[in-house]
């Protein structure tokens, strides 16, 4: 097991867009395990393969309080979204000490593989659904910020490139 570095935005690589996974082999169960360790380390809900700068459709999720409902979500694709919307406060490990509101689907339903390559569907509800939205988005090379106005989502950039630029200077 290993944590593996998280991106931060606004770096370029956040915008690929992620191949399918054609064969889960050996070494997307590493990948899966050490995604899992990252994020609960990083006391995230979420982290999409782009996050860790890898670049397939492969995500893993767990929103419950306790660690106890790991979900992997590779190749998700959107089967429905309810047309009710409901704007929530976000955040995200590639954009470490910012939060805002996003507007999205309140339901959504996703259909994709489990790591054992099994096809599966969920219906999904509140902070779930969210979390499959943004991370799904990662996907896409998509991150939340890019939902807010121009000047707040400048603002933000210009704060963690200072930021970055002091970490690498010490
Ligand atoms: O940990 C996370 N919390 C969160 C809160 C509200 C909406 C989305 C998220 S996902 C985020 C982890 C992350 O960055 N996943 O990509
Ligand atoms: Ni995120």
């Amino acid at each position: 097991m290993a944590l593996l570095p998280i991106l931060s935005y606004p770096d370029p690589r956040l915008h690929t867009v992620a191949r399918p996974i054609s064969d889960i082999g050996e070494h997307h169960q590493l990948l899966i395990q050490d995604m899992f360790e990252t994020m609960y380390e990083s006391k995230g809900i979420g982290l999409a393969a782009t996050q860790v700068n890898h670049h397939e459709r492969l995500i893993v999720m767990d929103v419950s309080e306790d660690a106890s409902k790991p979900l992997i979500l590779i190749n998700p694709r959107v089967i429905w979204l309810s047309p009710e919307r409901a704007t929530s406060e976000e955040g995200c490990l590639s954009v470490p000490g910012f939060y805002d509101g996003v507007e999205r689907a309140k339901e959504i339903s996703v259909e994709f593989l489990n790591e054992k390559g099994q096809q599966q569907s969920l219906l999904a509800q509140d902070l779930l659904a969210i979390c499959i939205q943004h991370e799904m988005d990662h996907l896409e090379g998509k991150v939340f910020v890019e939902y807010l106005s121009f000047l707040k989502r400048n603002r933000i950039k210009t704060k963690l490139l200072k930021a970055q630029r002091e970490l690498e200077r010490s």
